[in-house]
């Protein structure tokens, strides 16, 4: 499929002069679209995974409740080229939906792109962590009043590690590809933890944690930096539902303070950077102070152990069913991704009490 004849079906304005990939998601496939003319916006495309995201017109329109609610709180205080940074922007078709569906079947969206913006792809000092916790934290905040309705919950149980446990026992049972003999080991180590892993969800029922809307995805490479690195606006949106804070914490510990790649084959570069993780929870603390509860505050540091176990649970899952939900570039490369989590994993547990310590200090 053409993807100028894409582009042509959204409200964009300019002439195209490139379309390149761009990005590193592991689900949905981006492109930078250039206009050539220097006043006219920039573009994000892409097309939507909805084998995983099925409902498009709900993930849609959460998004754009999202987006329209930040954009309402941000306007007072910033001119419309500055929010415009701050916030992403959806493009809607000439038809006024906030996505295209086009003949093969294939759904496609777009966004503004962000004037002057950049990722960081490895924290460099724990001023850019910091900024970075302050950009998760503050994201949270802002979505702290959505009105109702709810959020459409557009990945169920998306970081429930009790029914993700509970699904990776049936397929270790069951064994599709005939892989478990290779990871038995692993297995074996990730089920010790089980009933720890499951105590976050029990927490939520019971009630001790209360269900906010959060990110859910809070990879570094999903802020956007201004040139001098202060954070400028948080994306890839499609997993903001409701949940806990500590998703998000802790999946931003998984994934920025890893001194290690995800996949790292090497497991020796694989431990936590602590300097880095204090500069994150400092600037985390800095913007959710005034909204998170005491329970909240317990539950930020077990949030890294969480989300890197379960991280380590999903990508092993993928393995032994034979790799159908991430995209993969090498041979055994979901079991190589899984190895690193757990290496992550048994890293953030010899560190656990100073971290859970530093938190606790910045809140008292
Ligand atoms: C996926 O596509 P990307 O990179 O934004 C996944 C996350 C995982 C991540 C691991 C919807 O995110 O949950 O943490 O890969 N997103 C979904 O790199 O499953
Ligand atoms: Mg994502």
């Amino acid at each position: 499929m053409e993807l100028n004849n894409i582009l042509d079906n959204f409200e964009y304005h300019g002439t195209v002069g490139s379309i390149e990939s761009f990005g590193s998601g592991l689900i949905n496939s981006t492109y930078r679209v250039k206009t050539l003319e220097d006043d006219n916006d920039d573009y994000v495309l892409q097309s939507i995974n909805h084998h995983i995201f099925t409902n498009v017109p709900e993930l849609t329109n959460n998004i754009i409740r999202v987006t329209d609610h930040i954009k309402n709180k941000l306007e007072t205080q910033y001119l419309p080229e500055e929010l415009k940074r701050r916030v992403l922007t959806v493009v809607k078709t000439k038809n006024g939906l906030g996505y295209y569906k086009d003949d093969a079947g294939t759904y496609w969206r777009v966004f503004t792109l962000i004037n002057n913006s950049k990722t960081i792809e490895v924290l460099e000092n724990s001023e850019q962590a910091e900024a970075a916790g302050r950009a998760f934290g503050n994201f949270q905040g802002m979505l702290s009043d959505l009105p109702n309705p709810e959020l459409y919950e557009i990945l169920p149980g998306f970081h429930n590690t009790a029914m993700r446990i509970d699904n990776f026992k049936e397929r270790v049972k069951e064994d599709p590809f005939g892989r478990f003999d290779e990871v038995k080991e692993d297995v074996d180590f990730l089920l010790k933890y089980e009933d720890e892993m499951k105590s976050i969800i029990k927490q939520g029922e019971e009630g001790a944690l209360p269900s906010r809307i959060v990110h859910q995805d809070t990879k570094l490479s999903n802020i956007l930096f201004d040139e001098n690195n202060n954070e400028l606006c948080v994306i890839d949106l499609d997993t903001v539902m409701p949940g806990y804070l500590c998703y998000d914490f802790g999946d931003a510990v998984r994934g920025g303070m890893n001194n290690g790649k995800e996949d790292d084959e090497n497991l020796e570069n694989v431990y936590l950077n602590m300097e880095l993780f204090k500069g994150f929870a400092r600037g985390y603390y800095q913007s959710s102070k005034d909204f998170i509860s005491k329970a909240e505050i317990n539950s930020l540091a077990f949030g890294a152990k969480l989300l890197t176990y379960e991280q380590s649970v999903r990508f092993l899952d993928d393995y032994l069913n034979g790799d159908q939900y991430y995209k993969t570039n090498k041979d055994k490369h979901n079991l190589i991704r899984s190895r690193a989590q757990i290496a992550y994993f048994k890293d953030l547990e010899r560190n656990f009490s100073e971290m859970d310590s530093y938190v606790q200090g910045l809140y008292m």
